[in-house]
């Protein structure tokens, strides 16, 4: 993700010159920053903590953080909370995780940088089984996430949330999620945009409003949808 104008204006530029040119532009966007990222030195630029230009990317993912250094969670006293308006608060262990109902939602994972992973087998809790769990309550509009690097936050209105390819995830690739992956435990919004999916997911609240998360007052769009996913896409 771009930091702010500055170094490679040209990026978040195109970007954001393609908001309320409607929806053939938008699908349009991947394309046109495909063409201008890629190399190391252009990634170092565009990642404020530098180190995604300094890593390999193994399976084509690149490490993302807009924390510089992010304690690991010891797997066994990790909790996800789940609050806000709801009627059961919850505390979850990654052990009452593994307990409830596997969901496996296999797509391509496209990150507004430039690069993309084809058919990524992720498993994990369906959102909406959670927030049935807790039970919504009246007035409730949007469910918001908080990640224990202490930084990072995003946001999806309730019914963004309810889909059935939205996941709180506990496995990649057949794999636990890895620390640099976001685990124990992340989310994953497979129609959107990877930047909706919060690695170091520690607390879920369901909200009234949607709130922008960390890239979305910087400008990124709140529905930031795959070319093809948003609702009512034949
Ligand atoms: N907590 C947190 N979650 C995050 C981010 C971040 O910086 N912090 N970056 C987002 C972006 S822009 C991308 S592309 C992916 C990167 O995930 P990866 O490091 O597993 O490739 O995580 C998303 N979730
Ligand atoms: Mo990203």
């Amino acid at each position: 993700m771009m930091p702010t104008e500055g170094t490679k204006p040209i990026g978040r530029r195109v970007f954001l010159g393609t908001l309320g040119l409607g929806a053939a532009a938008i699908v349009a966007a991947p394309t046109v920053q495909k063409a201008w990222s890629g190399t190391l030195g252009e990634l170092s630029q565009l990642d404020p903590t530098g180190v995604s230009g300094l890593l390999p990317n193994p399976g084509g993912f690149r490490y993302f953080s807009v924390a510089g250094h992010v304690d690991r969670a010891d797997p066994a006293t990790y909790r996800l909370t789940v609050g806000g308006l709801v009627d059961r608060p919850l505390e979850l262990s990654l052990a009452d995780l593994q307990a409830m109902r596997q969901t496996r939602v296999t797509r391509e994972i496209v990150c507004t940088d430039g690069w993309s992973v084809e058919q990524v087998p992720v498993d994990g809790v369906r959102l909406s089984d959670l927030l049935d769990r807790a039970g919504v309550t009246g007035g409730a509009g949007a469910v918001r996430f908080t990640c224990f690097d202490g930084v990072y936050s995003e946001s999806l209105t309730l019914e963004q949330a309810r889909r059935p390819d939205v996941l709180v995830a506990l496995q990649m690739e057949d794999k636990p999620i890895s620390h640099n992956s976001g685990g124990p435990v992340r989310l994953y919004v497979a129609p959107m945009y990877f930047y909706k999916s919060a690695k170091w997911l520690s607390g879920i609240e369901v909200t009234e409003k949607v709130e922008p998360g960390y890239w979305e007052k910087t400008g990124w769009p709140v529905d930031a949808w795959l070319p093809g996913q948003e609702p009512g896409h034949a």
